[in-house]
């Protein structure tokens, strides 16, 4: 007999780890993402399934079949899978060009599990972070930049009803920053490129992996164009 009858197709077993993260299987979920971890398993396509479970349970929680309490056990599934996860990808990320960036999510939002993935990437690859926190108001933003000096301004705003708070610290910290100014970089699940226009940043990241080229690229020198924003 030989292993493939004994073990399912890749495709099938991150099919289930989405599953088990949808229903909110904590214990079997994380036993199969560490076996699929010990097993050389890519851990950005096991991140990939996570972030597919959290929309997933978003989507029953927006239908009504899920209630706040469902959020706040995706939200420790989550935690615990970065944290598995952390240890594969701090190892596989190493090189890069590195500078200071002051990070926080919005005032109004919670949500720190995207910005503290980002914050992972950007320390695997040599960033200096200084993290806020959560609910940073405008002008906090304002004066830590202004004492701290950062390159780069990274922003994270999950929830639409935050998005007015997100504009007044963009228009904020554009207007009051001094030269030469940090570069603004905004995401989280809330945002499209529609929303980053509308609270006028430029740099705007769908995903952690896409925020982190963008600040390698600043950091580098390179321009501020929207073309490699996607
Ligand atoms: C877990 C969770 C919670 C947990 C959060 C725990 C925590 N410590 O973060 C808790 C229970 C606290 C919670 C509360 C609420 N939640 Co909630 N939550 C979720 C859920 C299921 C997963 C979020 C998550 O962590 N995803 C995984 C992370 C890794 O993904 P991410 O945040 O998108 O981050 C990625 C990118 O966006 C990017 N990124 C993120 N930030 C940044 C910043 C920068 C600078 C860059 C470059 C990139 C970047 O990088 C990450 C990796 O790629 C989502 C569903 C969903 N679709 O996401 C709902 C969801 C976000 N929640 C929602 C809601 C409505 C709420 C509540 C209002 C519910 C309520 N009635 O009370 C409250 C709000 C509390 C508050 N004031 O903030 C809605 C938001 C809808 C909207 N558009 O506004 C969602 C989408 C669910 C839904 N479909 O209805 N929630």
């Amino acid at each position: 007999m030989n292993n493939q009858s004994k073990t399912p197709p890749l495709e099938e077993r991150l099919e289930r780890l989405v599953d088990l993260i949808t229903e909110l299987q904590e214990d079997a979920c994380l036993a199969e993402l560490k076996a699929m971890l010990d097993q050389g398993i890519d851990p950005k396509r096991l991140l990939s399934c996570c972030m597919e479970g959290m929309r997933r349970i978003g989507v029953r929680f927006e239908k009504g079949s899920y209630f706040i309490s469902a959020l706040i056990m995706a939200g420790e599934i989550m935690r615990s899978s970065t944290e598995y996860l952390s240890h594969y990808l701090t190892h596989q990320e190493t090189s890069g060009t590195g500078g200071r960036i002051l990070l926080g999510t919005i005032k109004g939002d919670i949500h720190d599990l995207g910005k503290n993935l980002f914050s992972l990437l950007l320390k695997c690859n040599n960033f200096e972070i200084i993290d806020l926190g959560v609910d940073v108001p405008a002008e906090v933003f304002l004066k830590e930049a202004i004492s701290l000096k950062p390159d780069i301004i990274g922003i994270s705003c999950v929830l639409t009803n935050s998005l007015e708070n997100l504009k007044k610290a963009v228009t904020l910290l554009q207007k009051k920053l001094p030269t030469p100014k940090a570069a603004i970089i905004i995401g989280g699940t809330c945002l499209d490129e529609r929303m980053a226009n509308y609270v006028g940043s430029s740099l705007w990241a769908k995903d952690a992996a896409v925020g982190l080229k963008i600040c390698q690229n600043v950091i580098g020198g390179k321009p501020h164009k929207p073309s490699y924003l996607r």
